[in-house]
């Protein structure tokens, strides 16, 4: 008896360019303080980084995340119902995911939205091995902003949106409301929206999280410049930067810094830009939440917070929020 044909996940393309992320990155840079987006922490070195960084003991997030996700998947089951189409920000190879495809009932299709091609395909095509009896069908697209839907083959029931990993921490809160906005469209008529939210809490427990001992989290911060050496024809000196968090209690979020050790000038794309020792690059921003916060976010975005999961240390949450 032959194997039946597993087909190769189809892609629906609507990325951006190259010359695009150039842009915004000596747009960053020109700024006071510079910044770079944190996206551009992805490369294959920066993801095996930050898989790494999921790993360590410092940083409870991702650990904790699961087991809520273990812990409730019966109820996050009965709450989604059958036939539903998860459509997934981000390209959907952690875990986390690979819990809902095993549990969730008769799933119409599986979407993973990621800006990154690459990275996207492989991961779909893994997981399309992985779950043959479930259609995936990966989009290539900025999920920040609307994006069109690709057609499962079975009409589903209602939509599901997954973001995982507390990445909402990510944007800004004015871009947080933004991006739900952005999902309660894709989300459409009777979706709902279910989402990993990191809580607010003691400041040295966030500081550790994201100064581990082992310095992995210093690797992946500094990655971004070899990226922007090796993509962008920068020239950064690693060795003249360094890796600072730290957790500003107003308005409740890590900040991801490389310090310039020394007075410098690096050209990247042949434009210069100097700093004075201590400048530094914003690399990432990571808010955080209380449940009140997250709640008022949703609701002005139209969900509703119909179901809240905490661990018992109440470090992270998993929310389902219903579209309005
Ligand atoms: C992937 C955005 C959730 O903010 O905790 C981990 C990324 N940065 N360590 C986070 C990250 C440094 C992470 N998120």
């Amino acid at each position: 008896m032959s194997e039946p044909a597993i087909p190769t996940p189809e892609l629906t393309e609507q990325d951006g360019s190259k010359a695009d992320d150039l842009a915004e990155i000596l747009q960053g840079l020109r700024q006071s303080p510079k910044v770079l987006s944190p996206k551009f922490f992805y490369d294959e070195v920066g993801s095996q980084l930050f898989e790494k960084i999921t790993e360590l003991p410092e940083y409870y997030l991702t650990r904790t995340e699961l087991s809520i996700m273990r812990k409730h998947i019966g109820e996050i089951v009965n709450l989604i119902g059958p036939h539903a189409s998860l459509i997934e920000f981000g390209s959907g190879s952690s875990m986390k995911t690979r819990i809902l495809l095993e549990h969730l009932d008769r799933l119409a299709a599986y979407v993973p939205v990621d800006i990154s091609r690459d990275h996207l395909v492989a991961a779909a095509e893994a997981l399309a091995l992985e779950f043959p009896h479930i259609e995936v069908l990966p989009v290539a697209a900025d999920f920040t902003q609307p994006f069109d839907l690709p057609q499962p083959g079975v009409m589903p029931l209602r939509n599901i949106v997954y973001f995982p990993g507390s990445t909402i921490g990510n944007f800004s809160p004015g871009a947080a409301q933004a991006l739900l906005e952005v999902m309660y469209q894709e989300a459409k008529e009777g979706g709902a929206l279910l989402i990993g939210v990191d809580l607010k809490k003691d400041k040295t427990i966030l500081e550790r999280a994201y100064n581990d001992g082992a310095g992995v989290t210093a690797r992946f911060n500094l990655n971004m410049l070899r990226r922007l050496n090796n993509e962008f024809s920068a020239n950064f000196d690693l060795s003249r930067f360094e890796h600072r968090a730290v957790y500003q209690e107003s308005p409740g979020r890590i900040e991801m810094h490389l310090v310039s050790t020394c007075s410098q000038t690096v050209r990247v794309a042949g434009k210069d830009f100097h700093f004075e020792e201590n400048d530094f690059i914003r690399t990432e921003c990571s808010h955080k939440y209380t449940l009140e916060e997250f709640a008022e976010m949703a609701r002005r975005a139209g969900f509703v917070v119909h179901t809240v999961w905490i661990d018992p240390e109440r470090l992270f949450s998993v929310q389902y929020c219903l579209r309005e």
